[in-house]
């Protein structure tokens, strides 16, 4: 949330304030009531920053056991001047500031990222946009960016077409918001069939749906795919939001989905010809703090033996099944062609995707990024471009 000239003019102003010794309580405006402890508004003093909203300069461990307010009250400048005891220090709050960090409900989950599930429907409306249209440099300059990195964000995929097809290429958009996740794969990784691959990826075959490098931790966030040659027969991409089905899943079996969230399983990827010996452990569909769906993992390649209770594994399966039966109906996946210049990313962590299988020569180049990047482009794009 930033303090931007926009969200001031529409921000409500404090109607009514009071106080005891260990909160104040605010009624807004626009009708809202919020309620924040003392030693909160203690540890978010404004002038405990090193610039406003910068790094904070104090520890928690150096501040009285004891915090309290002796006194909260409306300047006349519209601030709120709320003094702490026992220090007898007394702070200027914007109330701005205290109606952004609300620590209502409602309010804290807006502040998460929104994602917006989709289904098949998406099909008629597939986030593309040319290639030369997302790029800052070109003709839309950093608006065709915000879009680009928008629909990513809220869709978790997101397709640039028309691009070069000069190997590396790839690089040229994860610049734009981020940078490479090197893996053992390499910074780069050329998806094409070989003699003696390591990774079924490294074959002509169909790549069921699934989320790429489960047995790693962390997981890559993203996932880029770029088209180098396109085959004639097959290599058609897939792609299914994990979240919409997760949410499906909650819906028609709250058990099942309770199973998956509860529980960890193991994944593991071995190459002992390259010195490689990978394993995590993590639940298929992971929640926040709030319950909300903020992970998925799916992945039939990588799946190690699941090591849960005995006694759970029958039902544990039943759910599995049943997800894995929702991941891949019809009605939830959109299907795309690349063709040369053509580029693909995916949240990895939401959305599944797969391939078609296929003859004679193919090649894309893939790498991983990060997920902050993406997200701390965007927030600062959006100051720039919507707010600013
Ligand atoms: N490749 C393409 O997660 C996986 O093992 C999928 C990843 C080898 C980097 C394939
Ligand atoms: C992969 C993958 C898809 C494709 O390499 O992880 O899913 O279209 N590839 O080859
Ligand atoms: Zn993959």
């Amino acid at each position: 949330m930033s303090s931007s000239p926009a969200a001031a003019a529409a921000a409500p102003t404090i109607a009514d304030l009071s106080f005891d010794h260990e909160w104040l309580h605010l009624q807004w405006s626009d009708g809202r009531r919020d309620r924040f402890p003392a030693v909160w508004l203690r540890d978010n003093l404004p002038e405990g920053r090193h610039v406003r909203e910068g790094q904070r300069t104090f520890d928690i461990a150096s501040l009285p056991a004891y915090i309290e307010l002796a006194d909260a009250l409306l300047t006349d400048d519209g601030r709120l001047a709320i003094t702490f005891l026992p220090e007898e220090h007394t702070a200027l709050f914007e109330p701005q500031w205290l109606y952004e960090n609300s620590l209502d409900e409602a309010a804290r989950a807006a502040r998460r990222p929104q994602p917006r599930l989709w289904d098949a429907g998406l099909q008629d409306g597939l986030p593309e946009q040319a290639w030369a249209e997302a790029a800052p440099d070109g003709p839309a300059g950093q608006r065709g960016l915000l879009r680009f990195l928008e629909r990513l964000d809220g869709l978790g995929l997101a397709i640039l077409r028309g691009g070069p097809t000069a190997p590396e290429s790839v690089f040229e958009v994860v610049s734009w918001f981020g940078h490479v996740r090197e893996t053992n794969y390499g910074r780069l990784f050329d998806v094409v069939s070989q003699e003696a691959p390591s990774n079924l990826a490294y074959t002509g075959l169909a790549l069921g749906l699934h989320t790429d490098n489960p047995y790693r931790d962390p997981v890559p966030g993203l996932q880029l795919l770029h088209c180098l040659e396109a085959s004639d027969e097959g290599g058609e991409s897939l792609a299914v939001d994990g979240f919409a089905v997760a949410e499906r899943l909650r819906a028609e079996a709250p058990e099942d989905f309770e199973l998956l969230t509860r529980h960890a399983v193991p994944f593991r990827y071995r190459d002992p010809a390259a010195g490689v010996d990978l394993a995590s452990r993590a639940p298929l569909i992971e929640l926040d703090d709030l319950g909300a769906v903020v992970g998925v993992r799916y992945n039939n390649r990588s799946a190690a033996p699941f090591d849960l209770p005995a006694e759970i594994l029958p039902a544990f399966y039943r759910a599995y099944r049943r997800f894995g039966r929702l991941l891949h109906a019809p009605e939830q996946r959109v299907a795309f062609r690349l063709l040369p210049g053509d580029l693909f990313v995916v949240d990895n962590r939401r959305v599944l995707h797969g391939r078609s299988g296929f003859g004679g020569r193919r090649r894309l180049q893939g790498c991983y990024a990060d997920k902050d990047g993406l997200r701390s482009r965007l927030a600062v794009l959006r100051q720039r471009l919507e707010e600013g």
